[in-house]
């Protein structure tokens, strides 16, 4: 196969031919549950193969962790203040409309000819656009049975969600055309409440699974984390199991509910990973596998019991981090790279692929040199991260809100809005809306983030420099004046 992908990479440089584009995105999916990130209990032999026969990126970042801004960031190449998409709730359409002045890449590559389609998950408020067919789920969805919007109409497709997204995405692919084509594919799964296809439910059911190393974390150092209950497994998830047993121990209950969160998370990734398989089978079938750009992503991270938590929001490493598998045609198999890649690079790098002009307003870079094994000395060396939710709260009331006793913010999960920098040794958090506190982490010394460093002497130097980079990447970025 490695030769079929060289000769459609010549043929490419010479223009002659544009590949045809795979975008995969899973919900949910934290880096550090998939095969070739190193987990052996997780099943995901076909992510794997894109890996063994394409590049993965070990450090690859989201701009604002969190579901409906992840998606709106991938399909413009753009931060959350530039598309418009801050938070999740559709019930605040006003400061969440997308900004229809902003190209997503979908639209460009269909003006330039592409066939363009998506089907899966959606998740944002205006129907999709830039697609010659759309098929998604209104909103979260549903596991089984779920409804989809089919080109504007609403219809029951009976069938386990990611079955049913991967018979939609192979109707797409099985359609005639002499264009190349753009497939959007993506799945409600693994997003909680985690529901497995009944093939996969008991997977995991004689295993005890490991606990992460910050599953008993005690919170000290780190105020807002502390306060953060709602994203405890032991505060929170309780009743989503009516079957847990009663009167268990605090710590076993915590464990119990851990258990079966991630075993129900495992089947459901077991799930996208199948429905992977069949996709590539097909292009493989087709002889398109050598004609066929794939990228691999997730919306988000996820605390997979890390800090004793679900969820993301949170700028810490496992909600910041997303897998990022990339099979090029024609290049070097089983790369890693190492260079800070970003959700706002992904457009970017699909046009860039298919010969497109990058737009202004498209704020990532094109990976494409680095996925072409060369790494540009003016790579970026830092990134920077701003979660918004509940922000327009606090735009509402005012700092005194906060003084309010009372007071809480009303989205899921009530983290408030932050934003940072991370480095390759270092990451500052500044929750601008709690008190203006700040976390430093030394991320070499303590890469579990368990230490807070802000305020101690011997960090001023460091500080102060990352207080600047955060003040430039900001401007860069035009988050401030
Ligand atoms: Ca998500």
């Amino acid at each position: 196969m490695q030769a079929g992908l060289a000769m459609a990479a010549a043929s490419c440089s010479r223009g002659r031919k544009r590949p045809n584009i795979l975008f995969v995105m899973t919900d949910d999916h934290a880096v550090g549950h998939v095969g070739c990130y190193g987990n052996s209990l997780v099943r995901t032999p076909n992510m794997d193969r894109l890996a063994g026969e394409g590049v993965r990126f070990a450090n690859s970042f989201v701009t604002n962790s969190l579901c409906a801004p992840g998606r709106a960031t991938v399909l413009t190449g753009a931060y959350s203040h530039v598309h418009g998409i801050l938070g999740n709730s559709e019930a605040k359409d006003a400061v969440e409309r997308m900004n229809p002045a902003i190209a997503t890449y979908p639209q460009l590559l269909q003006k330039a000819g592409y066939r363009t389609g998506i089907a899966g998950k959606w998740h944002l408020s205006h129907d999709p656009v830039g697609f010659d067919s759309w098929c998604v789920l209104p909103g979260q969805g549903l596991y089984f049975d779920p409804e989809f919007i089919d080109n504007g109409t609403r219809r029951k497709i009976p069938g386990y969600a990611t079955d049913v997204t991967t018979d939609l995405a192979l109707e797409f692919l099985k359609q005639k055309s002499d264009k190349p084509f753009c497939l959007v594919y993506q799945h409600k799964a693994p997003h909680r409440p985690f529901k497995p296809a009944p093939r996969h439910a008991k997977l995991y059911e004689r295993v005890e699974l490991p606990y992460p190393a910050t599953f008993d974390d005690d919170y000290a150092t780190r105020k807002v984390a502390r306060e953060a209950e709602d994203m405890r497994f032991d505060v929170s998830l309780e009743g989503d199991y009516p079957e847990l047993p009663k009167n268990l121990p605090a710590a076993e209950k915590k464990r119990w509910i851990y258990q079966r969160f991630v075993k129900d998370y495992y089947g459901a990734i077991a799930g996208v990973d199948e429905n992977l398989g069949r996709v590539l089978g097909y292009l493989d079938e087709q002889k398109l596998t050598g004609d066929t750009l794939i990228i691999y992503t997730s919306d988000n991270g996820f605390f997979v019991g890390d800090h004793g938590w679900y969820d993301k929001r949170f700028m810490y490493e496992p909600s910041l981090r997303v897998p990022l598998i990339v099979r090029v045609p024609g290049a070097k198999a089983r790369q890693v790279v190492n260079q800070m890649a970003m959700n706002i690079d992904i457009a970017p790098t699909i046009l860039d692929y298919a010969g497109v002009e990058i737009p202004a307003s498209m704020q990532g870079r094109s990976l494409r040199p680095v996925l072409e094994g060369g790494a540009p000395d003016d790579w970026r060396k830092s990134i920077y991260y701003s979660y918004y939710e509940n922000s327009w709260v606090l735009a509402g009331k005012g700092k005194d809100a906060m003084a309010d006793p009372s007071f809480q913010y009303f989205t899921p999960h009530r983290i408030g809005p932050h934003r940072g920098v991370r480095t390759a040794s270092h990451k500052l958090i500044h929750y601008y809306a709690e008190g203006d506190y700040w976390e430093l982490f030394d991320l070499e010394k303590d890469p579990n983030e368990l230490r807070n460093l802000y305020g101690e002497p011997d960090q001023a130097a460091v500080t102060a420099e990352l207080k600047g980079e955060l003040q430039r990447l900001r401007r860069h970025y035009g988050d401030i004046a």
